[in-house]
């Protein structure tokens, strides 16, 4: 082979074979400095996690894991057996990494705390959108890991309670039409799809940004009613009429956080769960949902606020804690506040 021919050799060779999770991650390793390489097997133990129980939701009606196990969680939801099995498996692979010493899910009702001192908290949402589980839509995994003050000592609630803008890494499985793990450590969010075949996830959306607008907006309409009338006023606009300032904006809603989530970091816009007369605090979770998401979003240049306030720099006062969360292009979600601030 000529010496010239091996430029293209190597275009080739760079393309045969995508970059897996695993590297992507293990070039992060060494970009850190005096890295132990515990935060990499972390990782390494989440997307085994991931992919056991991926493959689970791929055949959850062959396995019969579809239907309800008749039990309910400290939300008061009833518990879908993939819910169950979802929380098995991140509790049994991240206990036996060595790396967690305190757990919290919204599965159980406690924190967990391990007896070895890890130096790690993960806080997981192991199956969002459990109730579309059965109508074959997309439902997802949510996690945010934070580095404990001192692993010497013994885990504590304390060690979870901690404001999302000390998170250093999180992330989230959508399990659509393909498994898609989008995942940030403090340095940009990066999108990997898993190859079902091969078992590995390869880098498929490097470097997501946030678009600086976007034309669609995402909110459960069917709540207009308890909305705040500043809510109402803002829901109102974003349907009106306004050639010149391009609405109305497209509606989108799914239901499942994590879908509605994806599809405002990759195109933009604005997905909106108000608190309202019947979720006084909103709905969706602090430490395991909003916090995560809204780590990813401010990651890939966009917004995230409960309303008016940055949602990274709430500190919690509950593991189960709700709040109202408003995520997306930084314009729309300061669109957004300027109506509840009764700007407009
Ligand atoms: P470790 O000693 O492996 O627990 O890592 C210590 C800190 O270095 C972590 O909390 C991260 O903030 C950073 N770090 C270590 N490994 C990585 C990695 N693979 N990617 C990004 N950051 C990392
Ligand atoms: P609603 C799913 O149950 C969930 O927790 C999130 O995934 C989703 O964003 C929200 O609730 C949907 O709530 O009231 O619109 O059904």
């Amino acid at each position: 082979m000529s010496p010239d021919s091996l430029p293209n050799m190597k275009i080739a060779a760079s393309t045969v074979v995508g970059t897996t999770l695993r590297e992507h991650v293990l070039m992060g390793m060494h970009a850190a400095p005096n890295a132990t390489g515990e935060f990499t097997s972390l990782i390494n133990h989440l997307s085994l996690a991931i992919r056991v129980f991926n493959s689970k939701v791929r055949a959850a009606g062959l396995a019969k894991l579809l239907g309800y196990t008749g039990e309910t969680n400290v939300q008061g939801e009833e518990v879908q057996k993939l819910d169950a099995f979802a929380n098995d498996v991140l509790l049994n692979v991240l206990q036996r990494s060595g790396h967690c010493g305190v757990i919290g899910s919204e599965e159980l009702d406690e924190a967990v705390f391990h007896d070895h001192p890890g130096k790690y908290v993960v806080l997981f949402d192991p199956l969002d959108g459990s109730s579309n589980i059965d109508c074959n839509i997309d439902i997802g995994t949510i996690f945010a890991v934070l580095r404990r003050a001192d692993p010497g000592d013994a885990g504590s609630l304390a060690d979870a309670l901690r404001p999302g803008r000390e998170i250093v890494c999180a992330g989230y499985v959508v399990y659509g039409p393909a498994t898609v793990f989008v995942l940030s450590t403090g340095h940009g969010v990066h999108g990997f799809t898993l190859d079902p075949n091969v078992g590995e996830f390869f880098l498929s959306m490097p470097d997501i940004r946030v678009p600086d607008h976007g034309k669609m907006y995402s909110c459960n309409e069917g709540n207009h009613a308890r909305w705040s009338p500043a809510v109402q006023r803002w829901n109102a606009w974003i349907k009106s009429e306004d050639k010149a300032e391009g609405r109305p904006y497209t509606h989108r809603y799914v239901g499942s956080l994590v879908a509605d989530a994806h599809r405002t970091l990759l195109k933009g816009g604005i997905f909106a769960y108000p608190a309202d007369s019947k979720s006084m605090t909103g709905k969706l979770r602090l430490l395991y949902e909003a916090n995560p998401i809204s780590y990813l979003l401010e990651q890939a240049g966009g917004a995230a606020t409960d309303g008016t306030s940055r949602i990274l720099d709430m500190k919690p006062t509950s593991l189960h804690q709700r709040v109202p969360l408003v995520i997306g292009s930084k314009a729309e979600v300061a669109t957004f506040a300027s109506f509840v601030r009764g700007e407009r």
